[in-house]
């Protein structure tokens, strides 16, 4: 069965006021993420994968050695990647669960620090790619950086929190400064509850 493209969880334009324009995820959701879902589609038809999950699929072709299968890869993972991402952020002014705000503290020492360190993992990803904060398979919190698809799945982690750090992500609003543009998305695009709850059911 084909993949389609989820709706936006909010309207294109709920996340103005947070810093992501509605030109943003006109461009981001309605053509990049398309792309992926109709070109996945097409890469996987009447192969192995044609009837797999997208987490099988991401699994079964990271680090694969033909081209074929490489291609199935990127587009399936940035897929899933994208499904995540939208639910990660909403409209701005909610708080961060306090059970969760602890959970970050005991793990980074201050809310501060881990926001220190998602962003430098973000800011350090050469070129394009993703930065993680995600609980390993032994229980513990860290934060990752991947390039171009990779998630955390291939790694056997839960992907708790990530920012796509692509330029397609924030070049209309932010242009070249991806620092700002990660500290924004910390500040004013998380939806923490999302966060809380990827964390309760990991
Ligand atoms: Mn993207």
């Amino acid at each position: 069965m084909a993949f389609e493209l989820p709706n936006l969880p909010y309207a294109h334009d709920a996340l103005v006021d947070g810093g992501m324009s509605k030109e943003t995820l006109e461009y981001h959701h309605d053509l990049h993420h398309k792309a992926y879902v109709d070109n996945g589609n097409k890469l996987i038809e009447g192969t192995e994968w044609a009837d797999k999950s997208m987490e099988d699929i991401i699994k079964g072709t990271y680090n694969a050695s033909t081209v074929a299968q490489n291609g199935i890869f990127n587009n399936i993972s940035q897929l899933w990647n994208h499904n995540q991402f939208w639910e990660m952020m909403g409209p701005s002014g909610r708080d961060m669960p306090s059970e969760l705000e602890a959970t970050l503290r005991d793990s980074f020492g201050s809310v501060d620090k881990f926001k220190e360190e998602f962003i430098a993992a973000g800011v350090g990803q050469f070129g394009s790619g993703w930065c993680w904060l995600v609980r390993d398979d032994e229980g513990g919190l860290k934060i990752t950086k991947t390039e171009n698809g990779v998630n955390p799945l291939c790694f056997g982690q839960t992907a708790l929190l990530g920012c796509d750090v692509w330029e397609h992500s924030y070049y209309i609003d932010f242009r070249n400064k991806r620092p700002a543009y990660l500290t924004n998305f910390l500040d004013n695009l998380v939806n923490w509850e999302n966060v809380a709850m990827r964390l309760a059911n990991a």
